[in-house]
């Protein structure tokens, strides 16, 4: 360990910078600090900031130099190129205007056939960065408490409606949903999302049966995006989110799930949203946050 300390100098994601010089990047990080689509406890404008705040905890040395993760016995992120191109700009209600330029920012990383991460903001993002992606043959792994398929506002950009307006516009070839639970997904929801086909496992499906069930519904050498909601984590190790429910995943069952994804299919493009630094006194889910980042960038790029 030398170089800066976590506490000091600049913030940005793993100290990356926003352009790097005659050097394409294997990946961009990206900020939408968005809660306009909040339906309960608003907050997640501030994710992208304590999120990349919290990657500082790791980043004593450059990126490229690496990190050794002990448990794999080996080195990751070593020699990788990573631009963090700050935030989209978005702006209090101006929704439409936000949903296009979130879609415009992600169109132009998916284009550019860089590994995008997009550090949420709301979970409203999703539906425009996939729109962005506009490649339907992409699987949708959705991890989440929440089927995010309500249909109980009037407005179509809550939240918890993203996955409803990402399978009704055809945007994706199918969806697994992991981690759901709680009271807060209508039956009628429930059983909209499974006529798109929706393929749900339940928090306690997970535990009892392991990954294996979610892992068999992913085809094989598929192209998957990644859309994690912190809220599928426990409360006690994500507190820091607006609707959060007991009972949760842990870090070791979602960490072993996106392993396995990776070795089966080929992940596009992730995005972690609803960190809520408003209810997160400790800062753990921020460093949650980053933490899984850093382990998908990881497992993608080596
Ligand atoms: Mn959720």
């Amino acid at each position: 360990m030398s170089g800066i300390m976590p506490y000091a100098g600049l913030v940005s994601f793993l100290r990356a910078t926003a352009h790097l010089e005659d050097v394409a990047p294997q990946a961009v990080v990206l900020g939408i600090p968005t809660d306009f689509g909040a339906s309960h406890r608003p907050g997640t404008r501030f994710g992208p900031r304590v999120i990349r705040e919290a990657s500082l905890q790791y980043a004593y040395d450059p990126v490229a130099e690496g990190l050794y993760d002990i448990e794999l016995g080996k080195t990751i992120l070593s020699g990788l190129k990573i631009e963090d191109r700050g935030d989209v700009p978005v702006e209090p209600a101006a929704i439409e205007a936000n949903l296009a330029a979130i879609e415009a920012a992600a169109g132009t990383l998916f284009r550019q056939g860089v590994f995008p991460v997009f550090l949420g903001g709301d979970h409203s993002i999703t539906y425009p960065i996939l729109k962005g992606l506009a490649h339907p043959s992409v699987f949708l792994v959705h991890l989440d408490a929440h089927a995010d398929f309500d249909s109980t506002f009037e407005s179509p950009y809550t939240h918890g409606s993203a996955m409803r307006r990402v399978m009704k516009n055809g945007l994706v070839s199918g969806i697994v949903q992991v981690g759901l639970r709680g009271l807060l997904s209508d039956k009628a929801d429930v059983e909209t999302a499974r006529r798109h086909g929706a393929r749900q496992f339940t928090a306690f499906q997970v535990e009892e049966k392991g990954i294996g069930p979610v892992l068999e519904v992913i085809p094989e050498g598929a192209e998957v995006y990644l859309s994690l909601d912190i809220d599928v984590f426990d409360p006690t190790v994500a507190p820091g989110t607006g609707t959060p429910e007991p009972g949760g995943l842990s870090y070791r069952q979602v960490t072993a799930l996106l392993r396995g994804i990776a070795r089966k299919a080929r992940i596009k493009g992730l995005d972690v949203v609803e960190v809520n630094p408003l209810y997160d006194p400790a800062g753990i889910t921020a460093l949650l946050a980053a933490r899984v980042i850093i382990d998908v960038m990881g497992m993608i790029l080596g």
